[in-house]
């Protein structure tokens, strides 16, 4: 087969002295941070549909790269081009994972049942190529969003068959990522929410979303998926209102319908800037609910108010990010460039250069989040904040869940108007934070 990116050869790490554009200058994937290979600390994968589909069409314009890898596009034959390429271009850069929507992989047929043998056909093509490499699949997931049938959402449809057309779509979806030996499947939102509560019964359209996923779960680990099902969390677009505004919202969402076993939050960073939090904000909650899965590792632009899905750049995003996954004990999933090139990046170099810049934008993030860990002065500030609580026997009853209000009234009486809590020393932590990344200057 030949070479799709001929004039592109095996990205490789230099060092943070390189000069060379497309050289890791600090994602090595053999160095030992925490105790652990920087490899796997940090699972990258590859967007299936950003990087070997997506060609840069917006609603002003027509794409503008040219994504056909030597066959017509629509065809099954640029379906197969596509993973030549994609397991090209996942070589060069060492990315070891990848993501898809079901018709990310092949053109949607006009039965389920011909897109399904034709799903069949590219996961055979899949898997021998995956075959003598180390390139595995993170998570797969069905598109229940583009086809105008999915116009008023899926699980929340108002339309029946609708909702049993997203549910054959899961089926197969479910099928396809245990076959490439998926960790994961992902249920972002699409369009499960709303335009006006006029023509809305939100209560039957949420019931209707936790039967679909209990249905997924229920048959998922009937043909022998163990891996982590993830809500994928946002808060608009295309919808108006999203049920999954964010994580905290997904979370009361699975525990509300008995889902939370077996979920578990897939953070992306532009959809929980979105929502009006920080990426950190939302991978904490996940976290210290016990459900950090997997991220989706891109970041949006604060100016615009919209999904950007930009390749990431911001050493203090990825540096708080990998603050809260080590602090988590890692992720069971991982790394998800769910970013695409600039319109105006349109070649194939492009496509390299925003992996390298990705990469080397965790990479030094999780080199300064293990520095700011081993430095100990942030943990030191925290654990000593809440000092009151272990220090007094009030403090230790009400952690131990064993006080009463008036046991605490009575403290209150008798030691009298409490001092100021002490200082929140932000500016001192963000000075902390600036020399941690920055260093001698
Ligand atoms: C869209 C989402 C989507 C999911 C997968 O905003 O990011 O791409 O990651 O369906
Ligand atoms: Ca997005
Ligand atoms: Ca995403």
């Amino acid at each position: 087969m030949a070479e799709i990116f001929q004039s592109l050869s095996k990205v490789h790490f230099e060092g943070a002295e390189s000069k060379n554009p497309l050289a890791f200058k600090y994602y090595n994937p053999d160095r030992v941070i925490l105790g652990k290979k920087m490899s796997e600390h940090l699972p990258f994968a590859m967007a299936w549909w950003h990087n070997l589909c997506a060609t840069g069409t917006d609603m002003f314009g027509p794409g503008t790269a040219d994504k056909s890898f030597g066959a017509e596009p629509g065809t099954m034959a640029h379906a197969r081009a596509k993973v030549d390429a994609g397991f090209e271009f996942m070589q060069k850069l060492g990315v070891r994972y990848f993501c898809f929507h079901d018709v990310d992989l092949v053109p949607e047929a006009a039965t389920i049942d011909q897109t399904n043998a034709r799903l069949d056909e590219i996961t055979d093509y899949i898997l021998e190529k995956m075959k003598g490499t180390d390139i595995r699949c993170l998570w797969g997931t069905a598109n229940m969003f583009s086809n105008p049938r999915f116009m008023n959402g899926a699980g929340s449809s108002n339309s029946v068959d609708v909702f049993c057309h997203a549910a054959a779509q899961i089926k197969k979806a479910l099928e396809c990522t245990v076959k490439l030996g998926g960790r994961g499947y992902v249920f972002w939102g699409g369009r499960e929410g709303y335009e006006t509560l006029m023509n809305t019964d939100m209560k039957f359209e949420q019931e209707n979303i936790a039967a679909l996923m209990r249905m997924a779960v229920e048959y998922g680990r009937s043909i022998g998926f163990t891996g982590d099902f993830y809500i994928e969390p946002k808060p608009k677009e295309p919808m108006k209102h999203q049920y999954d505004f964010d994580a905290a919202t997904a979370i009361g969402f699975l525990r509300y319908y008995g889902l939370d076993k077996d979920f578990k939050m897939n953070i992306e960073a532009n959809h929980a800037t979105l929502a009006g939090h920080t990426f950190q904000h939302d991978l904490r909650v996940s976290a210290v609910n016990g459900m950090l899965g997997s991220v989706d590792a891109n970041t949006g632009d604060l100016l615009l108010g919209w999904d950007t899905d930009e390749f990431p750049y911001n050493v203090y995003d990825t540096t708080l990010c990998m603050y809260e996954v080590l602090k988590a004990g890692g992720l069971t999933g991982g790394f998800n460039f769910d970013a695409k090139t600039r319109r105006s990046s349109y070649t194939f170099e492009d496509m390299f250069q925003a992996f390298v810049l990705g990469m080397d934008t965790f990479a030094l993030g999780l080199i300064k989040a293990a520095a700011i860990i081993e430095d100990g002065r942030v943990d030191e500030f925290v654990n000593n904040r809440y000092a009151s609580y272990r220090d007094t026997e009030i403090g230790r009853k009400i952690r131990a869940g064993q006080a009463s209000l008036s046991e605490c009234a009575a403290v209150a009486s008798q030691n009298g108007a409490p001092a100021l809590p002490g200082s929140g020393r932000q500016e001192y932590l963000e000075s902390v934070m600036n020399q941690i990344l920055f260093g001698q200057a």
